[in-house]
């Protein structure tokens, strides 16, 4: 008998029902884009800006700074924004402040978009670390807890109050971690008057960055029509040539209930290939062509464009109009006990870590940092990075969808050590984070997999608990995905690897372990292999790995700290890499692609110097050895072109 509907269709009905069922991610974050319907106003620039320094902290809000201009205040400086504020003085007091900053600034609104009701207007913050707190002409609008993801705020109502005020947007920002933030930290009292003046204290972390502060991304102004495509969710699969992409498209706003929905998918030329009609549906691709990670095919990163259009009937029978375009990469990720398959294909990443970090921008989105970093990336030969230790800014999964590069996606779970961090009111946090992330990033075709931590005390007591809740929610808001978390603990021990898809975990054999000791690192890493793999029977990502280098010393023999000591643990490494990718490994990432910032202490010179590049993003030799490498493993699946071949004896080898 025919069957009405094919498996493949089946199959993806059934994740997206389960989607649907279990996510609830209908409050969404689309990226803001301009449309027919949608206008956008950058707000990036100088803002005034001013720590409050008083003794608590609280001065701001004890003398309301958001009812008048901060200028009106006290002194202010002048702050870049996207930026951290901390190496932009030269004061070092702001460079270690901790507690609240605040920004301003006026802001022209064109009148139309306050005149007219069916336009709602959007104030939205990329990201501002850690947590803000916002007022439009002295009115709070939205607060948010945490940094690295977006949030919003419509401001039409309050502009909309007195037409004629001008539009002032004040932003607090507080960069406090405690036990229960993500990524935690404690504040310590140091009480000894003998030793530290009255009412000293410290901001512990529990990672290896420095904890930049302020608006680290685009802050915008954006416009949709009162009733408006609020989210999508897509999910795609293939069979025998046939592209499926099954969407769902949540509609907010009074009139949302008589809305129709026209959805077009067009491809790279402009094409129309599939349509469909309704909030939910299938979108079927004749010839479709897939997203394929870059090295992996020669044509790489290709998406197709979705065009969602609204239409509903306005007060005067006028037809009122929202035009959402989502670009569409369509694959398939799948695991199993052995390899990590995009679109049925076995994939190996050959990538690295990445830090959002750069000289006087501290963590600031910065456009020139990021296109140098995709073409250091390209040239490197690696195909993949983890958004080691937090989510990055969207443009950055949008140029990976555009080039291929695919994603880990890590949530700001660094450094979730205390026992007092697995509570449920961290808990609770960790899961709101999840799903903010995955309502963020859930349709980019390059992000595969999430991360929910980096390097927790994954041997404690709680964590099991604590890692099987999170690792479940995060499966519930996106079945479609694998999810992990990163660990360095011992094999045997570990809590939470019984619910992780792939284990990815770190080791520095030699350095930390074994300072000095290279002939060691073959037997080291292949006893943990095996004893990983031995267990639980998952594929194995080696997540981090490493060794400092100060740029331009050298040593032979080589000593640690030299750029021919990284080199040989480079490739000490690799020789067991090379025997195990055969079997189970399916993935190794260099830690770090570039040297980066972190706090003052004994072990660090001006920061982490594990990068293959400098933080001024030039080679060291350690780079060379990972080119010769990735190219050669790329040219070994004998899926690239020639054009892509890239001959071993052309790349310089220290
Ligand atoms: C790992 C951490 C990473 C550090 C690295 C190092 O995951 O954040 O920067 O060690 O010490 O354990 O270089």
């Amino acid at each position: 008998m025919a069957c009405p509907v094919k498996p493949l269709q089946l199959h993806i009905i059934f994740l997206f029902a389960l989607w649907d069922l279990c996510s609830m991610l209908n409050s969404g974050m689309l990226f803001p884009r301009e449309s027919s319907s949608r206008e956008i106003k950058e707000l990036n620039g100088l803002w005034s800006f001013r720590a409050d320094l008083s003794p608590n902290r609280n001065l701001g809000f004890e003398q309301a700074w958001y009812k008048r201009r901060l200028a009106e205040t006290g002194p202010v400086l002048d702050m870049p924004v996207p930026a951290s504020y901390n190496d932009i003085t030269q004061d070092s007091k702001l460079r270690d402040f901790i507690g609240w900053v605040w920004y301003d600034r006026e802001v022209v609104v064109p009148s139309r978009w306050v005149a007219d009701k069916n336009i709602r207007v959007v104030l939205r913050v990329g990201s501002a670390h850690y947590n803000s707190v916002v007022w439009v002409n002295g009115v709070q609008v939205t607060e948010h807890a945490g940094g690295h993801l977006p949030f919003e705020a419509e401001i039409g109502a309050v502009l909309r109050g007195d037409p004629t005020a001008p539009c002032r947007i004040t932003i607090a920002v507080n960069n406090t971690l405690t036990l229960e933030t993500l990524p935690p930290g404690d504040i310590q009292y140091l009480n000894d008057p003998t030793r530290y003046p009255k009412g000293y204290f410290v901001q512990n972390t529990y990672f290896d960055f420095f904890n930049y502060a302020g608006i680290h991304r685009s802050v915008l102004l954006y416009t949709t029509p009162h009733t408006y495509v609020n989210d999508i969710t897509v999910v795609t699969d293939f069979a025998d040539g046939l592209g499926v992409i099954a969407y769902d498209v949540a509609v907010s706003g009074s009139a949302s209930f008589n809305a129709s929905l026209k959805v077009t998918l067009t491809d790279g030329a402009g094409r129309c290939v599939a349509t469909a009609t309704g909030a939910a549906g299938v979108l079927k691709v004749v010839a479709a062509k897939l997203w394929w990670p870059y090295l992996m095919h020669e044509e790489h990163g290709f998406l197709y464009h979705m065009e969602v259009r609204l239409q509903v009937a306005g007060a005067r029978g006028e037809v009122l109009e929202d035009q959402y375009t989502l670009p569409v990469g369509i694959r398939t990720v799948k695991v199993t006990s052995t390899q990590f398959l995009i679109n049925n294909k076995p994939f190996y990443f050959q990538g690295v870590n990445k830090h959002e970090d750069s000289d006087i921008r501290g963590k600031g989105f910065d456009w020139p940092l990021v296109v140098k970093d995709f073409n250091l990336m390209k040239w490197l030969g690696a195909n993949s990075f983890r958004t080691s230790h937090y989510p990055y800014d969207e443009e950055i999964l949008h140029m990976c969808d555009r080039h291929g590069i695919v994603v880990i996606d890590e949530s700001p779970g660094v450094g979730i050590r205390d026992i007092r961090s697995f509570g449920n009111a961290s808990l609770a946090h960790h899961l709101e984070v999840m799903r903010e992330l995955v309502t963020r990033d859930k349709n980019h075709p390059s992000v595969v997999m999430w991360s929910v931590a980096n390097e927790p005390g994954s041997e404690m007591p709680p964590a099991g608990l604590y890692f099987e809740t999170v690792i479940a929610h995060t499966k519930n808001l996106d079945p479609t995905r694998p999810v992990t978390y990163v660990t360095n603990s011992n094999y045997a021990r570990d809590k939470g690897a019984p619910f992780v898809d792939v284990i990815c975990v770190n080791s520095y054999l030699s350095w930390y372990h074994d300072p000095g000791a290279l002939d060691v690192i073959a037997l080291q890493l292949n006893t943990q292999f095996e004893e990983w793999y031995g267990k639980y029977q998952k594929p194995i990502i080696q997540s981090e790995y490493g060794a400092d280098v100060v740029p331009g010393l050298h040593s032979d023999p080589p000593v640690m700290f030299s750029e021919e000591y990284q080199v040989i643990v480079l490739r000490s490494y690799h020789e067991v890499f090379d025997q195990k990718r055969k079997q189970y490994v399916i993935g190794e990432l260099i830690w770090n692609f570039a040297d980066f910032m972190t706090a003052q202490g004994v072990t660090r010179v001006v920061g982490n110097k594990k990068g293959i590049f400098t933080r001024q993003r030039q080679p060291k030799a350690g780079a060379y050895t990972l080119r010769e490498r990735y190219w050669r493993i790329a040219n070994e699946t004998g899926l690239l072109p020639p054009w892509t071949k890239y001959p071993c004896s052309q790349l310089r080898s220290p």
